[in-house]
């Protein structure tokens, strides 16, 4: 292990220049760096210029022995710069001496939770988004409906949260709750003061059980059918032929984007394996105008790209395969792309073969998978000008606690973190597995249950 002396470069996400002035240190005082970001602080000045071109993003820091000088063109690159003071400051409040001048590789940088197997509370919500936003991730994602749970409540619905959020819901039956839509705004708002936009998913026409058993009206007969709280997928589906179908699917998607300031409408859209392929393409060509007709931009998982996509229209890889052939065609089209194969960057992979939660169907993820690899070289002809960005998702069929989402969340979303804000080719893995050690001590004092991965030389606690 080396010896702990802080370094400028010490710093996850990786920022893009560092220029260390090893003679100089200034030390911060607790209170200066809580009200970093606030007018007349002696001790980190901060400037709202673009003179530096440092982007919707970007920002710079000087740290001289007379104090701390942060520049951005906009608050949010104010606030990640306070996040890398906050990761600098760690422990003594010793600041390195030098200059960083940093901005993201990509746009969109997304840690998802999913609510519906498990759900999870707005303060539990609240906390891991405080954990998620110290690396620099600018999206929440979250998986509000699926087969086991409807977790946000819709107006004229009543019964999706009576009964999809009721006791017995989630996988075996033991995540219920959901979220009013008074608790989803405070949760928008909450992340807003943290400059991210949360990305809310109602996943369709799979998934839906929880709706059919609260409703059904919508199955293809009219007949009830049985909650289910198994990890199945691909046995639900909404009814491409039944008009009830677009009548319930639109006062849902209305209802999210009337209470989603953010631009963007996730539809979902994967694993329907019991939605015929006409059935699929028939129900997408209704569906996928909605959200452009309330304002926002559909995202939807990349089955999606099997359909018509109208423009603007994001598709969301998630698959371990090498290719995809409606992916390449889309890129090529022009739709956006967000990377998130399940090979890389789903947190609910087992880190190895002794790991006590998480699947592996999609093989095991220890963290330097995690870390490895090259969003821009990931599916052959889908390369960095159509890329949005990187998303890591949780899904949560074996999660009991919010313990449980940590171990599997720590050390691997800050791996996936520097794959969406750092150069490619200032990346390293010897270099992170150096930087992300010195986490341990910090998440064990703040109580976080990360796992001490064995590729890792931590620090004892
Ligand atoms: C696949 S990823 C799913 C989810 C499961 C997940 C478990 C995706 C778009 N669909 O329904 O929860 O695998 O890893």
């Amino acid at each position: 292990m080396r010896s702990l002396t802080k370094r400028l470069g010490d710093v996850i996400p990786l920022p893009a220049l560092v220029v260390p002035e090893p003679a100089v240190t200034f030390t911060i005082t607790p209170e200066a760096l809580s009200r970093a970001g606030e007018p007349d602080n002696a001790e980190v000045r901060v400037e709202l210029t673009d003179a530096d071109g440092l982007g919707a993003e970007g920002y710079r820091l000087e740290i001289t022995a007379a104090g701390v000088t942060l520049r951005a063109a906009e608050p949010a690159g104010v606030f990640w710069g306070v996040q890398t003071l906050r990761q600098l400051a760690a422990g003594d409040g010793v600041l390195p001496g030098g200059v960083i001048e940093d901005r993201p590789r990509f746009a969109y940088r997304a840690a998802m939770i999913d609510l519906a197997r498990h759900f999870f509370t707005v303060d539990e919500i609240k906390a891991h988004l405080d954990l998620l936003v110290g690396f620099k991730i600018n999206h929440l994602h979250l998986h509000l409906t699926d087969d086991q749970g409807w977790r946000l409540e819709i107006p004229g619905w009543p019964r999706l949260t009576e009964v999809g959020g009721g006791p017995g819901t989630g996988c075996d039956g033991a995540g219920p709750g959901f979220l009013t839509l008074a608790d989803y705004a405070e949760v928008v708002a909450y992340a807003a003061d943290r400059f991210v936009t949360v990305v809310p998913e109602i996943d369709m026409p799979g998934h839906v059980n929880a709706a059919l058993v609260a409703y059904p009206e919508l199955t293809a007969d009219g007949q009830p059918v049985a909650p289910r709280v198994d990890a199945e997928v691909g046995y639900s589906s909404l009814v491409a032929g039944k008009e009830e179908t677009y009548a319930f699917v639109e006062a849902v998607l209305k209802t999210v984007a009337d209470a989603t300031p953010g631009p963007y409408l996730h539809i979902g859209g994967d694993e329907c394996l019991n939605t015929s392929p006409e059935d699929y393409r028939a129900f997408l060509s209704r569906v996928l105008p909605l959200p452009g007709k309330y304002g926002k931009r559909a995202i939807g998982w990349h089955e999606i790209a099997a359909a018509d996509l109208p423009e603007g229209t994001v598709v969301q890889y998630w698959r371990p395969e090498e290719q995809d052939a409606n992916v390449n065609a889309a890129a090529s089209a022009g739709r956006a792309v967000i990377m998130s194969p399940a090979d890389r960057t789903y947190l609910d992979m087992k880190y190895d073969a002794d790991t006590p939660l998480g699947l592996d169907w999609a093989g095991l993820v220890p963290v330097r998978r995690a870390y490895d690899w090259d969003p821009a070289a990931r599916l052959p002809g889908v390369t960095e000008e159509a890329l949005l960005g990187v998303a890591a998702p949780l899904w949560s069929e074996t999660l009991r606690s919010v313990a449980d989402v940590q171990f599997l969340t720590f050390p691997r979303l800050p791996a996936v973190a520097e794959v969406g804000w750092s150069r490619q080719d200032a990346r390293d893995w010897e270099s992170f597995r150096e930087r992300v050690a010195l986490f341990g001590p910090r998440w064990a004092a703040a109580g976080v249950a990360y796992f001490r991965a064995p590729e890792i030389d931590w620090p004892a606690n």
